[in-house]
């Protein structure tokens, strides 16, 4: 499973022993594995309701999650099947199947509640499973919706006011699906058919009256339109009439079950297929199967400190392990992409800065994809730090194949010289002048061959010093010369020797100009495409605050329609903190952010320093000057 997911077993994800609740390891492991977004989907409801056989259907099976054909329930804890996605490509279905809630024979209650709660964290539909019809006592069976505001917090800070607290469980929600088994009703209301959304939307309308049976079914009817604004409904026969045929379900060919049956559940699998949405946490943070298992992980440490796991506290905790993930795949890319595309010795610096460049630019992409709340940038300085490494790392790979190649032609090309030089040809009267010719015809030739790399210079340099004391001798040797024209030709090696070393050191100069560019044009593209992620993290928190107005504005829409005034004037709070966010958020922005940004950035690339500081500076002050525009 190197990416994706292939067909598993279920494996039991949460167990509930001893009412004691711990993750189980191997099935951590299977999800780490899984680098794919995830759909999750999980069912909750009584015990003893054809749970697991219905999620059996979602994973296309008939065996997979365990039955009971006895009245004991046969579901423990949490469990969970990761299965390819039968319609989203590189997306994986996991289906969670959670305990039976109400056992009697259960001692405990307090686990089902907790379950309950990690099945609506966990997944992004939440389907809710019951028998017969929505009535107040099915409503009522529903209490564990209303303990979900005592049972977790959405940030860490306890905040006096639960009503606001909760209002933020929308953006962390799933969808919610409501099916009812072995529904024997017609569809209809007041004579009229209706579908079976506004079946359960007419269940969800508050009952007026103080009578307390009615109140009690009343609070999870306005818990679920609170936390649940996508909600759906799908109502199915009894799968088969023949009492002996359904203990033994799972044995059943779909032409064995009853039509209806088969159409209803073929509907209702379609709909999830199309319709159940990645798994993400508030502001479009996509959850994948590694993911999934840090937030149990995170969800059943915090129950188990005996605390309220906190969705923001989640977010912070996933963000710890995505971003690292995405460095290393940055990273990784970054090396692999400059192993493949640089071909060493590179012929100038500037050649391996511009490979350097490119692919610098595709790793910050792929981090910035895939990292969230990187608040304080710690990891995209991380990220920097490693390609700086690395690219120095590759600079040296660079010089030192340059140095092999040089000194590998430069012994062949100067073979004959060599002789020559051994054999004695120059020490003749008029010698110096005939190893001059050889030697510049050596020099030539030398110059001739491409793709020396960087070191070129540095290794011809080297050979002609090693052979200063051979000319010397040549020179003092050569008869035909007067003492003052050695004097002359002596001068003339002496300055060619300077020059040389000079040249040296210019394109020494050139070269950290040009590293120090490489690093300027670094910081640029960090801040740019930091500055895109920016923006398109405040257009998503944007959405999503206008997302929860909206639904805040229908519910107190539909609470005055139906009659209940006082709950509906009730909502005015939230909708004007709503819209108070809504305004920060497009107004806002965060000085600081650039700032801490620029500022870490500056140390990422510390050799540019004094230089990346003066651009950092201006950048914030560009873009102070935009923001205090109207
Ligand atoms: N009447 C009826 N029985 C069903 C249906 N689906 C399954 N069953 C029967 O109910 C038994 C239990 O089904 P499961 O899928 O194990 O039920 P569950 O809700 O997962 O049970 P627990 O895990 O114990 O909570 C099966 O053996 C079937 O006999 C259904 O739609 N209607
Ligand atoms: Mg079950």
């Amino acid at each position: 499973m190197a990416s994706g997911s292939t067909i598993m077993d279920p494996i039991c994800l949460v167990r509930n022993q001893n009412n004691q609740l711990t993750v189980n390891p191997r099935a951590l492991k299977i999800l780490e594995q899984i680098s794919q977004p995830v759909v999750v989907v999980a069912i909750a409801g009584l015990y003893r309701t054809g749970k697991s056989y219905l999620m059996n259907r979602l994973a296309g099976q008939n065996h997979g999650f365990r039955l009971g054909s006895t009245v004991r329930s046969e579901t423990k804890g949490i469990w969970m099947w990761c299965v390819p996605h039968p319609s989203k490509e590189n997306h994986t279905l996991v289906l969670l199947d959670t305990e039976g809630l109400g056992d009697v024979e259960k001692g405990d209650s307090k686990n089902d509640s907790w379950i309950f709660a990690l099945a609506v964290l966990l997944s992004s539909t939440f389907i809710y499973n019951s028998i017969s019809t929505i009535n107040h006592q099915a409503l009522e069976q529903l209490h564990y919706v209303t303990e979900l505001t005592k049972l977790i917090r959405t940030k860490s800070s306890p905040s006096s006011d639960e009503e606001e607290d909760s209002a933020k469980f929308v953006s962390f929600f799933p969808d919610f699906i409501w099916t009812v088994r072995d529904f024997m009703l017609e569809l209809e209301f007041d004579d009229y058919p209706i579908t079976e959304d506004e079946y359960l939307e007419n269940a969800l309308k508050l009952i007026p009256g103080k009578d307390p049976q009615i109140q009690n079914s009343n609070m999870p009817r306005e818990c679920i339109r609170k936390f649940f604004p996508k909600r759906k409904c799908f109502v199915f026969d009894r799968p088969t009439n023949d009492r002996r045929l359904l203990l033994h379900i799972e044995e059943l060919s779909d032409d064995q079950l009853d039509v209806n049956f088969q159409k209803q559940s073929k509907d209702f699998c379609s709909y999830v297929f199309t319709h159940a949405k990645p798994k993400t946490l508030r502001e479009g943070i996509t959850v994948t199967g590694g993911g999934l298992g840090t937030l149990v992980e995170a969800y059943v440490d915090a129950i188990n400190s005996g605390g309220v796991p906190c969705l923001e506290n989640a977010v912070i905790t996933l963000a710890e392990r995505e971003n690292s993930v995405a460095v290393q795949k940055a990273a990784d890319h970054y090396s692999e992409q400059m192993t493949q595309r640089l071909n060493l010795p590179t012929d100038t610096l500037q050649e391996l800065l511009e490979v350097h460049a490119a692919c610098e630019k595709e790793a910050i992409a792929i981090f910035m994809r895939d990292s969230f709340k990187d608040d304080r940038q710690m990891f995209q300085k991380k990220l920097t730090d490693i390609m700086e490494k690395k690219k120095d790392s590759f600079m040296i790979q660079s010089e030192e194949a340059s140095v092999k190649y040089c000194e590998a032609e430069l012994k062949q090309l100067s073979e004959s010289l060599m002789k020559s030089i051994s054999g004695g040809t120059f020490f003749v009267p008029g010698g110096h002048s005939l190893y001059l010719e050889a030697r510049n015809k050596f020099e030539q030739d030398y110059k001739l061959v491409p793709r020396k790399g960087v070191k070129a210079n540095q290794v011809l340099q080297s050979f002609l010093q090693s052979q200063q004391g051979v000319e010397e001798a040549i020179l003092k040797a050569d008869q035909a010369l007067t003492d003052g024209d050695k004097a002359v030709a002596a001068e003339c090696a002496k300055k060619d020797a300077a020059e040389r070393e000079q040249e040296l050191l210019r394109q020494k100069q050139i070269e950290e100009e040009q590293n120090l560019e490489a690093q300027e044009r670094s910081f640029k593209e960090n801040l740019a495409q930091l500055q895109e992620k920016m923006d398109r993290e405040r257009e998503s928190l944007r959405r999503q605050q206008e997302m929860m107005l909206e639904h805040k504005l229908k519910m107190q829409k539909e609470l005055l329609t139906e009659g209940f005034k006082k709950e509906a004037e009730a909502l005015n709070k939230e909708i004007a903190q709503l819209k108070e966010g809504i305004q920060t958020t497009e107004k806002s922005f965060n000085i600081s952010d650039v700032l801490d940004m620029a500022s870490v950035t500056l140390i990422a690339v510390l050799p540019g320093a004094y230089k990346v500081a003066g651009m950092g500076l201006k950048l914030l002050s560009d873009r102070m000057k935009a923001a205090e525009k109207p």
